[in-house]
């Protein structure tokens, strides 16, 4: 999967993203990482891509124009229309669900805004998603950008080592992840729980997952109340209710 990442700012982008776990899936193909630099299609001999807002106010707007043909410049290349996504604190807030859609996706378009935001025009002529990162104002959309580039690619095939690991970790399941140890077996005083050394499988999914549903309860007790709402407890079996009056 590709992912094409206009900005001012490419080289941060691309040099983020090429580290540990997604650079590896870079040198080996299964992730392709494309930053285009939106200077490059100003037509301005300054390279400059932002200008006043109309109708006053501070700061600057990037310009429609460039932000255009960076976007038809990658389409271009495309065999099919990509979606556009754009970063910005306005949009809908990212969830692993969302990252699960996207990593379906051959390529991706995302635009990194910067100064106090876009022309209106050329979102409403290219951008098909929008999209933020959380209740919280960051100064462009690079960084939201390396989030939502990092979480879908961990979706991808291929690109963790095995696939369980993306299945178990905190989110997939709607639930965090439960605590875990490695050696040794004792430190600082504290014991590794005897059930992860006991070799019963069985019991382990299930204190795995009785921690998973305590942390939940007591970190996050909104994921947790929508977890129980998926899975209602199993109706107990009751004996028949006697009739008023019965013996
Ligand atoms: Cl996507 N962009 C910016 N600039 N700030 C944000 C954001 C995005 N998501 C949360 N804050």
């Amino acid at each position: 999967m590709n992912f094409h990442i206009l900005t001012l700012f490419p080289d941060m982008v691309v040099d983020a993203l090429n580290t540990g776990i997604l650079g590896k899936a870079v040198a080996k193909g299964i992730i392709g990482l494309d930053g285009v630099d939106i200077r490059d299609f100003s037509h301005n001999r300054h390279r400059k891509v932002d200008d006043y807002t109309y109708g006053g106010g501070a700061g600057l707007l990037m310009q429609a124009q460039p932000i255009y043909e960076a976007v038809q410049s990658v389409q271009e290349r495309l065999p099919k229309k990509a979606r556009v996504i754009y970063m910005t604190p306005q949009g809908r807030v990212f969830t692993q669900e969302m990252a699960s859609g996207f990593s379906r996706e051959d390529d991706l378009i995302l635009l990194c805004g910067h100064y106090e935001g876009i022309d209106e025009r050329v979102l409403e002529e290219c951008a098909t998603d929008f999209v933020s990162i959380g209740d919280y104002v960051l100064s462009g959309g690079e960084i939201p950008a390396m989030v939502l580039v990092d979480t879908v690619s961990r979706l991808v095939p291929g690109v963790l080592h095995n696939e369980v690991s993306a299945e178990t970790d905190s989110f997939q399941n709607g639930l965090l992840e439960y605590p875990q140890y490695s050696r040794p077996e004792e430190w600082h005083g504290r014991q590794v729980p005897q059930v992860l050394l006991s070799g019963d499988h069985a019991k382990v999914d299930e204190w795995r997952l009785a921690e998973s549903l305590e942390r939940t309860r007591e970190r996050r007790p909104d994921l947790y109340k929508a977890w129980l709402k998926e899975h209602p407890p199993a109706p107990v079996k009751r004996r028949k209710r006697k009739a008023d009056g019965e013996k």
